[in-house]
């Protein structure tokens, strides 16, 4: 039986979006990031970085939320995991660049915008994370103003990962990237995102 570790309110929101997608039985521990759960010895056995989200699937332990899309969707061969090797690979892109170019990055101006009780919030630490998302939004919109999906003809493992990670994109004001405003939402309007974003809402 999988095994999610990992809270709708973290990382774990793109895992819990995949499995609605794949349908399959999983057992759900909803564990907060930095909660006491996630510093016990047991789970640090599991992820001795003390994050989550973390699988277990029958014995089989892994950690970092797309590599467990990625493990999750080509296990149980999903349609969305893209079987053309150039979107195949095309899905590694958009899920290594969101995390280089946008996942820390979003939280960050999240919390520092509404996120933190207002006395914790610091405006150039939300100002520098402004300033690296616009180009990333740009080469974003490039992309979805000629495609409809980042990987493919149809909506792929590519668009959930990255959309999913968007999560706290969808409360920004993305007018400037009509084509990536209205991607993000069209991804979100299926009814394993509305699911599990029901889980965290
Ligand atoms: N790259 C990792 C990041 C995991 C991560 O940082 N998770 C956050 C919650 S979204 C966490 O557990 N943070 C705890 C901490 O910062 O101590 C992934 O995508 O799984």
């Amino acid at each position: 039986m999988l095994r999610i570790h990992g809270s709708a309110r973290s990382r774990g929101l793109r895992t819990l979006w995949l499995v609605g997608e794949l349908g399959i039985p999983y057992e759900h521990d909803d564990l907060l990031p930095r909660s006491p759960g996630t510093r016990t010895p047991e789970y640090l056995a599991l992820n001795p970085n003390a994050r989550v989200p973390t699988i277990e699937d029958d014995g089989f332990v892994l950690y970092e939320s797309m590599a467990i899309n990625f493990y999750l969707a080509k296990k149980y061969k999903s349609s969305l995991y893209p079987s053309d090797p150039h979107n195949e690979a095309l899905a590694w892109q958009w899920s290594f660049w969101e995390t280089d170019r946008l996942d820390r990055q979003q939280t960050t101006y999240a919390n520092h915008t509404t996120g933190l009780p207002e006395a914790q919030r610091k405006p150039e630490l939300a100002a520098a994370a402004w300033a690296e998302i616009e180009p990333a939004m740009d080469v974003l919109e490039g992309t979805l103003k000629k495609n409809r999906w980042l990987a493919g003809n149809d909506f792929s493992l590519a668009d959930l990962n990255v959309a999913a990670a968007m999560y706290r994109s969808l409360t920004f004001d993305l007018g400037r990237w009509p084509a990536a405003r209205e991607w993000l939402h069209r991804c979100w309007e299926r009814p394993a995102a509305k699911r599990a974003r029901a889980m965290r809402e």
